[in-house]
């Protein structure tokens, strides 16, 4: 029997919108090349278009609306002209990740074929890690607020919120992942000199965690050498896992560091599948290239892959994975500026479709 994948499509603002038709149009060679079937829902919400028109992100039926979906494939948000970027990531992808319990960001940084890598002398294979994000709470928490606005007591406080079950859940998924790994190595991030209670808690934790997995080689570094050595020696990591704002922060300069952000994919996902995972690029909206047709796609399709994988079709994530490095290797004009053509959103996509359909 043919498998019928339900997914909800949200393209969201800017260069989402250019990237998504790419990403589905990989999605649907992929189900005709490996024998199975997509059934692709779009919505045009949580976008700034959506916000015009209805004063808020999201209807107010949308949860029950998406958690019928078998994973939902996300494109960007934010479109700052229109709604303020706190209030359209707290209206939108942060409802997501937090409603469906996406308590994992799972963010792979790899130099692939064909892409030179700003840092002198690395070449594909030297550079291949997860940056594992916790998504649900940490840093970005919306306890705190004003008091005395517009008065020379103007206070502003915002709490950070770590809960054990919270820090314990995504260190073991980070955990494991190592424990697969070849290298079997996690680095921890935090900054517990100076943030001095919920850092050294993250701490204590990755000790506690660590006396479970005697195999695996765990380093701690604080956020601002780690950065550093991202940049300096982005061979040493394996598997990097950090709160909710570093883990942001790292997911951006990895794939910096591997030439562009653009290729970048992630997967916001529920490990305990009680509700759908969603998976979209790495990069936002990019108001500054939006509507040229130029944007990258690769973070987008990989992101398919992505999503693919977790849904049990293994060999077609592999097959997208596959067509990625091939078109990126052969280069040519197909490939977008930043990776050194003169190539559109479209031609690339379209080259890479054409490879996955064999
Ligand atoms: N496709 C990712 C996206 O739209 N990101 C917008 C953004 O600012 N995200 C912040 C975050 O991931 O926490």
């Amino acid at each position: 029997m043919t498998n019928t994948y339900r997914i909800a499509v949200i393209a969201g603002d800017g260069i989402g919108k250019e990237v998504m038709p790419e990403g589905l149009r990989a999605l649907r060679a992929a189900a005709d090349a490996y024998g199975f079937e997509v059934d692709a829902v779009e919505f045009d919400y949580a976008s700034a278009d959506y916000y015009l028109e209805h004063g808020q992100m999201l209807p107010d039926g949308w949860f029950e609306e998406l958690r019928r979906f078998d994973a939902i494939f996300f494109g960007a948000v934010g479109w700052p002209d229109v709604v303020p970027d706190h209030v359209s990531l707290w209206g939108s992808l942060l409802q997501f990740r937090r409603h469906f319990d996406q308590y994992v960001n799972l963010r792979p940084v790899r130099l692939l074929p064909g892409i030179t890598s700003p840092l002198a002398g690395r070449k594909p294979g030297d550079v291949d890690f997860y940056v594992v994000r916790e998504n649900t709470e940490g840093e970005y928490s919306s306890v705190g607020g004003r008091m005395f606005e517009g008065t020379d007591r103007e206070t502003v406080i915002q709490d950070t919120v770590m809960t054990r079950t919270g820090v314990d859940r995504i260190l073991k998924y980070a955990f494991d992942l190592a424990q697969k790994r070849e290298k079997k190595h996690l680095t921890s991030a935090t900054k517990s000199n100076g943030i001095s209670i919920t850092m050294p808690y993250w701490d204590e934790r990755v000790e506690a965690m660590a006396g479970r997995y005697d195999d695996v080689r765990v380093d701690k570094f604080h956020i601002d050498i780690l950065c550093a050595n991202f940049v300096l020696h982005p061979d040493w990591f394996d598997v990097v896992v950090a709160s909710n704002l570093f883990g942001d922060i790292l997911s951006d300069l990895g794939p910096a560091c591997t030439g562009t952000i653009g290729v970048a994919p992630s997967g916001n996902i529920n490990p305990d599948r009680t509700f759908p995972s969603l998976f979209e690029p790495v990069h936002g909206s990019a108001p500054d290239i939006a509507g040229k047709g130029i944007a990258n796609p690769v973070g987008q399709i990989w992101s398919a892959s992505m999503m693919l994988d977790h849904l049990g079709e293994t060999e077609a994530a592999a097959g997208i994975l596959g067509a990625i490095e091939s078109v990126l290797a052969t280069g040519g004009d197909a490939l977008t500026r930043d990776l050194g053509g003169t190539g559109t959103t479209a031609s690339l996509g379209g080259t890479i479709a054409s490879v996955i359909a064999g």
